[in-house]
């Protein structure tokens, strides 16, 4: 990252771009330490492509959004003390029960925040190495040491000795090839990536039963009991399990030892690859830790959150304390007690596996080289409603409001949705006769990406589980971990609070941020690729997603090759669904007007699918907010679920439900899937 900053000479804009371009992963273990020639080849590569000027718009829009919070934050400091301020915040932070909550706004829980510091739980997060690579290696040794990546198209990862070259998830096979032209690309092999999944989390459970496996190759485990029972200190456990491993399946996995998921989770990255780093139990050791430590590194600060806070100054946790006079002039910006909690090092350290009844939505969509005849883009809406049959009747699901969602060539999405007053028939041929009733009006299109979500959803499983007393039977965890791809998401909504762990924990920086980190899923999608500058057509892949619940925030790997990744399902024995009733339209038919129509339109009172907020407002300002909800809904998209062929290329994916307040609800986290 200060690599890239350094670039001379180029102008803030040009050096933001630059960064921008050079994707998500470029925190990666392994990589270069300078990437500035790095940044340059990619944004070379990259000129002239579509996706080359959406990025250019984006990163034009986040220069302009900065530049009106520090204006905001110029007004705000206006006649005010600072020196007051920033006692106010130390007061805060080191005396927590100092009476300034009404003054800021803080919650009870804000004033506990030092005092709540909880060391007593050894939480682990482990993360398997070069996943893919590894799983590859397995099946043709002699690829060892050898300069190699995964996934035609766009790299789903790198072998080691390829990221010394700047190559690394997510980046395009065209350019990698720029940056090593006698790179070994493999295609995917997602079957055996599954299985592998399988064998590792198996065991990780052997340590942990109730551990929360975070995506395919990683995971949270809380080994506070099996060190006591098995009198090993938390170091001796986990050296054990990366053995065990290691001889069961000959790959190899790191693991930060941590007293909460966040820190665990930058620990894991510590000495990969096949290492494992502890963090000292002690407030002053967890400090230290966090002083230095760049933003980019707490999970969910992603490079939007990271360009907001470097316009104030802050770079490392450590100047969060810095500017506290500034964040807490500017508390709903850039939300204050999340970033104070960040730099004390405090975090959630409740694990648990992934709950079934918190699915929000199910979806499927695929992407593909932009297309503009009717009857292609018909087609491929087909595929989508036949996709979205299987996992609706596989995973038992129906639900009320489906959302239609397309993609133009030019990157700009758009959603349209309708609600039916009785569970909509999950047949093929009902999903695409709704699907198409939605896009008749917006046709002529050239789109690149079409979707079909069904929201408001029924768990068909519910009352076949339900036990006497009522208990839900959670999701097979692992169908819920194991799937080969990888889709995260981070999400706020601003208007209804700060993210929280299961326990409580605030996990985000507040939304509005996060609509340009969502806008940066855009990316996510490949299609740039298949006309590369100069370069011969690459064929897309699509891709399927399934939420895992917790640990979302703390999962906040870059998500650009969800897309390019099929699934396979791991669920035993799915049941099939009853067939729901013939869906009737609702009166509160969320449909759409053609954008002929737009904007404007009657104002009228409207329930958003995805929020179930009731709001008045005209058709498209309501179509606005669904986007806004579809694309910042407090989900991830973790998971891939199941596809009986490996190479399917279509994509699914299931949303766990909105963010709730309090502790005890889920983290909500969802990719884009939409
Ligand atoms: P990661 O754990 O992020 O990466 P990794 O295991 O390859 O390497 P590391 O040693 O740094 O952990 O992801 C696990 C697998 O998920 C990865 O092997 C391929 C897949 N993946 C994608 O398909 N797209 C992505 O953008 C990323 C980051 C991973
Ligand atoms: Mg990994």
């Amino acid at each position: 990252m200060a690599d890239s900053l350094n670039v001379p000479p180029q102008s803030q804009a040009t050096d933001s771009l630059l960064r921008r371009l050079a994707g998500p992963s470029t925190t990666k273990a392994g990589l270069a330490t300078d990437q500035t020639d790095i940044n340059r080849v990619i944004a070379e590569a990259s000129k002239g492509s579509k996706f080359y000027e959406n990025e250019k718009r984006k990163d034009k829009d986040l220069t302009k959004k900065i530049e009106r919070i520090l204006k905001q934050r110029d007004e705000a400091r206006k006649g005010v003390d600072i020196a007051h301020v920033e006692h106010s915040v130390d007061q805060l932070v080191r005396s927590p029960r100092s009476c300034i909550e009404s003054r800021y706004n803080l919650s009870h829980q804000l004033a506990k925040m030092e005092a709540q510091r909880d060391l007593s739980q050894i939480i682990v997060h482990v993360d398997m190495d070069a996943f893919y690579a590894n799983v590859e290696l397995l099946d043709n040794p002699r690829l060892k040491g050898t300069i190699f990546a995964v996934g035609h198209g766009v790299l789903t990862t790198a072998s080691y000795e390829a990221r010394k070259f700047g190559i690394r998830s997510g980046m395009p096979e065209y350019i990698a090839k720029k940056l090593y032209p006698d790179l070994v690309v493999l295609p995917c092999n997602f079957g055996r990536y599954s299985e592998m999944s399988k064998k590792v989390m198996d065991i990780f459970r052997r340590y942990d039963p109730n551990m929360c496996a975070a995506s395919v190759d990683e995971g949270y485990l809380n080994i506070t009991h099996y060190c006591e029972e098995h009198v090993l200190t938390a170091e001796e456990c986990v050296q054990q399990m990366r053995q065990t491993v290691e001889m069961e399946t000959r790959l190899t996995v790191s693991a930060g030892i941590a007293p909460n998921k966040m820190l665990a989770k930058i620990c894991s990255d510590r000495n990969k690859p096949n290492g494992q780093f502890k963090l000292d139990f002690n407030p002053q050791a967890v400090k230290a830790f966090m002083q230095d430590l760049s933003i980019r590194k707490v999970p969910g600060i992603g490079r939007v959150n990271e360009r907001l806070l470097e316009s104030i100054g802050i770079r490392t946790c450590g100047d969060i304390y810095t500017h506290r006079a500034a964040l807490s002039l500017m508390d709903k910006q850039f939300g204050l007690h999340y970033l104070l909690q960040t730099y004390l090092g405090i975090a959630s350290n409740h694990v648990e596996p992934y709950h079934r009844d918190e699915r929000k939505s199910i979806g499927a969509e695929r992407t593909f080289s932009a297309i503009s005849e009717k009857e292609k883009i018909f087609k491929k809406l087909e595929e989508v409603a036949a996709e979205l049959e299987d996992d609706m009747e596989n995973r038992g699901w129906t639900g009320k409001t489906v959302t239609l969602k397309y993609k133009l060539d030019t990157y700009k999405v758009y959603t349209r949705a309708k609600s039916f007053d009785r569970w909509i028939s999950t047949k093929k041929e009902d999903l695409f006769a709704i699907g198409k009733e939605l896009l008749l009006p917006e046709l002529p299109l050239r789109i690149r990406l079409i979707g079909l979500r069904v929201t408001k959803l029924k768990d068909l499983r519910e009352d076949a589980d339900s036990k006497p007393g009522g208990i839900k039977r959670f999701f097979e965890s692992t169908s819920a971990s194991s799937s080969p791809r990888k889709k995260r998401k981070v999400d706020v909504h601003q208007d209804e609070g700060p993210r929280l762990s299961q326990d409580g924990y605030e996990e985000a920086m507040p939304g509005f941020h996060d609509e340009d980190e969502e806008e940066l899923e855009d990316e996510d999608d490949i299609d740039y690729l298949e006309h590369p500058p100069g370069g011969k057509p690459i064929s897309s892949a699509s891709t399927f997603a399934t939420p895992v619940a917790s640990g979302s925030k703390m999962s906040s790997k870059p998500t650009s090759m969800s897309r390019l990744t099929a699934k396979r399902d791991f669920s035993t024995g799915p049941s099939r669904s009853t067939s729901p009733e013939k869906p009737s339209p609702s009166k509160h038919c969320t449909k759409p007007p053609s954008r002929a129509a737009e904007p404007g339109g009657e104002v009228q009172s409207q329930i958003c699918p995805i929020c179930s907020r009731t709001m008045e407002m005209d058709n498209t300002a309501f179509n606005a907010h669904i986007d806004f909800c579809l694309s910042k809904g407090a989900i991830m998209e973790a998971q891939v679920e199941a596809s009986s062929s490996s190479n399917s290329r279509r994509s699914t994916s299931v949303r766990p439900s909105p963010r709730k307040h309090g502790p005890s609800k889920k983290l909500l986290r969802r990719g884009r899937g939409r």
